[in-house]
């Protein structure tokens, strides 16, 4: 297939389904140098940022790690990474106009230390118009029924946005407060191999079951805007700081 038939059948799919799965989109090699970097993220980096950003399951037990937010902010090769990579090209196919990178965000479902990802849209968080972002989901590791592969609603994103509700899981604050059995019935449960990307717009809702096996469940989130969105930082760092000022006083992050 030609590259520009790749990519117009690409966009097509995901403007019908709100997700797309590009499988193999890095080899083993590149898989392995995002795992080094991410690791040298955690010994290097980590320790010096705040402590909401670094999210254990258990504060006392580093083996719980779970979730990482704002890597890019704080690091210069991983902020090349996501925005002179090569996930940029699939984001700016999708949005059919120039993207820009925001974030990255780095997930496990530790095992034997693990919770569900609530049913939400990541639009809720994003506070911005148009709600014109992708995230691009790179699995790290094989992810599937066992530890919690990503589940989507199909062609959830043409509703537009659903109500939300505060959850008590950390690093998902947002879940959809009307997911029922019609949102079930559309679920698509996507298995994936360490490399595949999934990419979903910011109103597809999507969820994931914890983790019951013995398995790490690794992935990295890259998250970009399309160049002409519009964001309120002020609402955004507003949302942010009542959050974390309840997660310290509910004794869920370090510090
Ligand atoms: O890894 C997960 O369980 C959820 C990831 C997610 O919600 C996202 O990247 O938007």
């Amino acid at each position: 297939m030609s590259n520009t038939s790749f990519a117009a059948n690409l966009k097509t799919a995901f403007d019908r389904d709100g997700f797309v799965v590009v499988r193999e989109f890095f080899d083993a090699t590149q898989v392995k140098r995002i795992v080094d970097e991410i690791d040298r993220y955690v010994m290097q980096v980590a320790p010096h940022v705040p402590p909401a950003f670094v999210m254990y399951e258990d504060t006392a037990r580093p083996d719980t790690l779970k979730q990482i937010a704002y890597i890019a902010h704080y690091d210069e090769a991983l902020r090349q990474f996501l925005n002179e990579g090569p996930a940029i090209r699939i984001a700016e196919t999708l949005f059919g106009r120039s993207a820009r990178g925001i974030e990255l965000e780095w997930f496990d479902k530790p095992p034997g230390a693990s919770r569900a990802t609530p049913p939400h849209q990541d639009g809720y968080y994003f506070k911005i118009a148009p709600k014109e972002a992708v995230t691009l989901w790179v699995a790290l590791d094989r992810i599937d029924k066992e530890n919690g592969c990503i589940r989507y609603v199909a062609s959830s994103h043409h509703l537009g946005l659903r109500p939300h509700v505060r959850t008590d899981v950390l690093g998902f604050s947002q879940g959809v407060s009307d997911y029922g059995p019609d949102d079930e019935a559309r679920e698509v449960a996507v298995v994936a191999e360490p490399g595949d990307l999934l990419a979903h717009h910011c109103l597809t809702i999507h969820r994931a079951d914890a983790n019951s096996s013995r398995r790490h469940r690794r992935a990295l989130g890259l998250i970009y805007y399309s160049d002409r969105v519009k964001e309120d930082v002020e609402a955004r760092d507003a949302y942010l700081k009542n959050l974390h000022a309840d997660w310290k006083k509910e004794g869920k992050i370090r510090g």
